[in-house]
């Protein structure tokens, strides 16, 4: 069951100067950064509330670490802005992911979960299956930093 929103996915030009803005207007202070090399990005996760069911909800924002990433390309067709919604999943992603693949309408993009920001497991879905909004579904790791 998908329990929360997890995080919106945003893209950047530059990490560094978006963090600032982020902390600075809004004042969100509980920040991690890390590089995913596999996604080719830098991303940090600023933390907004905790969401009940264990789970958290962040503003993840993306900044790319070569031009051939989705967040590159993304970049330089679309400027920078909103790139993604993720769902937090109360279970095993695959088994969600499986789920809604079965109904047919949407296609899953990987055939198995990859690494995703703080540990966790991720997979995502086609922007064109989803009424023009890449979506990813997030199995948050057991020890995911609060
Ligand atoms: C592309 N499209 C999007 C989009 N990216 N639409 C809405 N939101 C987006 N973010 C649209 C394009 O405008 C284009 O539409 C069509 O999809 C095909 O895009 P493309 O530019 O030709 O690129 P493709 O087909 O090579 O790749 C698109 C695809 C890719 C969504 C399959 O970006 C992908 O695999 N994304 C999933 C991985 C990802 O985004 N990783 C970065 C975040 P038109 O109408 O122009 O044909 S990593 C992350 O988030 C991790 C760290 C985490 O959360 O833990």
């Amino acid at each position: 069951m998908l329990t929360r929103i997890d995080h919106i996915g945003i893209a950047c030009h530059d990490l560094d100067a978006t963090i600032a803005f982020y902390r600075d207007t809004y004042g969100f202070t509980d920040i991690h950064v890390e590089v995913n090399e596999e996604q080719g990005v830098r991303e940090a996760m600023l933390k907004t509330n905790d969401a009940g069911d264990g789970g958290a909800t962040y503003i993840q924002l993306l900044e790319p670490t070569r031009p051939d990433s989705a967040v590159a390309k993304f970049l330089a067709k679309r400027g920078e802005g909103l790139h993604h919604i993720a769902f937090g999943t109360d279970g095993d992603v695959q088994a969600e992911a499986d789920g809604i693949a079965g109904a047919g309408r949407v296609r899953v993009l990987y055939d198995s979960p990859r690494h995703g920001s703080m540990g966790s497991r991720i997979t995502f879905l086609h922007p064109k299956d989803c009424g023009g909004v890449l979506t990813e579904l997030v199995e948050a790791a057991p020890e995911r930093p609060s």
